[in-house]
């Protein structure tokens, strides 16, 4: 495709951006990322996002190795040099290259990079259609262990629940924690639709603190909807009178079935459209310019 790579303080073509096999990143998730978007010439949250990553990075006690201000010009001349309006972002920081022992001390140097290009998770007519969940077996990990809040480079949790899904014909996976309370789908975080409500797990059930998720909590205040962070049960869910899943890469999908159970009346509900057409007013109007 011939991209341009920012990597370690460089630009370079995508076929020099290559990783040493003794980088802890590959070695062992040993690092953090984050998942950003361009719209119309405009990055989409930015700040949120790079403030995201650094706590990410704290919480792993990997310090990112530029400065705030710094990461940021980076990004935007990642996108710039690459001359893209509409792109999907990846911010990659890993431990950098040690040994084989999974002491980080010996990572002297983090290795960071960003690539700008394209992502489609579905095709056009899911979000039409609607997409259809089922619950996996795989558990949300437990906070007290690899933290579901830190976008580490630890996704094999999600990987599994996402396999688990698609093996058997279904689109996405709904996470249960070890309560089983509803946590969120392997990319992206849930809301359903109830009487007037727009109701999402809080953070401490094993949800990511989605910037998508904020975007659409303050659309539902603008449009009047009543808010609420509560646990939910399968039940809450099949019986909602709408339901969707919130992610950058995502955006905003219509789910329609769940576990069998048809939602609502089969077809993407009025709130979720309506949602989604003041997400896609915002993310037109909003954000860092890349090109000025
Ligand atoms: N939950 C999880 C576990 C995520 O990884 C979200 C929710 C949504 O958060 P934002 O901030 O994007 O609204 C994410 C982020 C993919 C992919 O290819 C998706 C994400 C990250 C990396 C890859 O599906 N979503």
């Amino acid at each position: 495709m011939g991209l341009i790579i920012y990597l370690n303080d460089k630009f370079v073509p995508e076929e020099e951006a290559k990783i040493s096999v003794f980088d802890h990143g590959l070695l062992y998730g040993d690092g953090v990322f984050e998942g950003l978007r361009s719209y119309n010439g405009k990055i989409f949250k930015l700040d949120e996002h790079l403030i995201r990553l650094y706590k990410s990075g704290k919480a792993i006690a990997l310090e990112i190795p530029l400065k705030f201000e710094e990461l940021k010009k980076a990004v935007i001349e990642t996108v710039k040099r690459n001359n893209l309006k509409d792109s999907y972002i990846r911010i990659v920081v890993t431990r950098g290259i040690g040994d084989l022992g999974l002491d980080p001390r010996k990572c002297k140097h983090p290795t960071i990079f960003i690539i700008a290009s394209h992502i489609q998770l579905y095709p056009d007519s899911l979000y039409e259609k609607g997409i259809d969940l089922i619950t996996v077996p795989t558990r949300r990990n437990l906070n007290e262990a690899v933290n579901p809040a830190i976008k580490s480079l630890n996704y094999l949790n999600n990987i599994l629940a996402k396999i688990e899904a698609t093996n058997v014909g279904a689109t996405e996976g709904l996470i249960l924690n070890q309560y089983g309370y509803v946590s969120e789908c392997t990319g992206e975080n849930i809301f359903i639709v109830k009487n007037n409500s727009l109701i999402t797990p809080p953070i401490s059930a094993g949800a990511l603190e989605g910037i998508t998720r904020k975007v659409v909590i303050d659309i539902g205040v603008n449009i009047g909807l009543q808010i609420k962070e509560e646990n939910l049960t399968r039940y809450d869910i099949y019986t909602s009178d709408e339901c969707f899943l919130t992610g950058t890469a995502a955006e905003i999908v219509p789910v329609v079935k769940v576990d069998g159970r048809i939602i609502g009346d089969g077809k993407p509900g009025k709130i979720t459209l309506k949602i989604r057409k003041e997400f896609q007013i915002i993310t037109e109007l909003e954000g860092v310019p890349i090109y000025e």
